[in-house]
């Protein structure tokens, strides 16, 4: 066994360690960060159906089962088949009568993601393994930590775990719905290969998948082409009110409560518009600006996008830098703000502060 790491943010076991643990445990939750996405969903069906695999093969009773923090994407029912997932919806306890005999978390390590879950997972502490491919975390959750921070998705560690739990050598022996599950997560975690984290141990994962037997047109057009029509009227007003600052290389959008209302649209289906104005090459900074309403009355959340090289021999924006002087932040490339302010009022102090 590796040195037991509580302090930094760490593997503290190999593929190969993680497997033995999780094929030494009789029953399983798999817990992800709240609103999951497709890597999220992906990485802990992959292990549910695994787990619940290699118990029927040994006659154990095979109780792997995924727990959720809702808001679900709406094609959650098709991924998860007759796999056994339950929902948590916001402010709801988790259930209490089933005391598994390990806590499993992928997608995340961090407290601020967990929140439904956290009274759970306190009470159970050595018996909570994390996997998980990002930088920052929270050490304490786990002792039993495989943490692959040069993936592009948790999919690709959780599919190396599959393979050893089920002894085969390559995942394009995988079966079908296993190989689906890490697919999914591979592709939408590098944007259906399109983003600089793409490199060859993602393409030769994605290939052995593809050989055992998934359907990339049929995931594909279920996860990014079933969009309901008032994303798509939300999405011409958000281009109709489309500002360019051109002295600033900067485009900006916005969506008024009443954009949101006439489209007949919810606030979460502005998702992505941002990165709509970033196909011109002399704009380097986007920001999306929606007016929404909540008990202390009108905001303007504020959600920024910037490419890492400049233009015309200038400096990327910083959108981190520009999102805290409006009281938010994030990262360099991708940050967001909520002011308290009607959207004509953010408006002004957004482009106050771009550089
Ligand atoms: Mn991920």
């Amino acid at each position: 066994m590796s040195m037991t790491d509580f302090g930094s943010w760490t593997s503290t076991v190999t593929v190969a360690e993680m497997a033995d643990w999780i094929g030494s445990k009789r029953t399983c939750v798999l817990l992800t960060h709240v609103k999951p996405d497709g890597d999220a969903l992906g990485s802990t069906l992959a292990l549910a159906r695994t787990i619940n695999k290699v118990h029927r093969t040994t006659g154990a009773i095979s109780a792997a089962e995924c727990w959720y923090g809702a808001p679900m994407p709406e094609w959650t029912p098709t991924v998860t088949g007759s796999t056994k997932i339950r929902t948590i919806e916001p402010g709801q306890p988790v259930p209490g009568a089933f005391d598994p005999e390990a806590v499993i978390i992928c997608d995340t390590g961090s407290w601020a993601q967990l929140d439904p879950f956290r009274e759970f997972i306190e009470e159970r502490l050595e018996r909570t393994a994390i996997i998980d491919h990002h930088l920052q975390g929270d050490a304490e959750i786990a002792d039993h930590r495989l943490l692959d921070t040069s993936a592009a998705a948790v999919v690709q560690p959780v599919a190396e775990v599959c393979c050893r739990l089920l002894g085969l050598s390559s995942p394009g022996q995988l079966p079908v719905d296993i190989a689906s599950a890490l697919y999914m997560g591979l592709a939408t975690d590098t944007g259906w290969f399109r983003h600089s984290n793409v490199d060859a141990r993602v393409m030769r994962l994605a290939a052995d998948l593809l050989e055992a037997g998934v359907d990339h047109a049929g995931l594909m057009e279920l996860i990014e082409q079933n969009d309901r029509p008032s994303r798509l009227r939300l999405m011409q007003r958000a281009l109709a009110n489309l500002e360019l600052i051109e002295e600033k290389h900067a485009a900006i959008m916005t969506l008024t409560t009443a954009d949101f209302r006439e489209a007949g649209a919810a606030p979460g289906e502005s998702g992505g518009f941002v990165d709509i104005p970033r196909t011109v090459p002399s704009i380097r900074v986007v920001a999306l600006l929606t007016e929404q309403t909540d008990a202390q009355g009108v905001f303007t959340k504020v959600s920024m996008r910037s490419k890492a090289t400049g233009w015309d021999g200038q400096d990327p924006v910083d959108v981190n830098e520009v999102c805290k002087k409006l009281g938010g932040g994030g990262h360099a490339r991708a940050a967001g703000a909520r002011i308290r302010a009607p959207l004509a009022e953010a408006k002004k102090l957004l482009i106050e502060a771009l550089p």
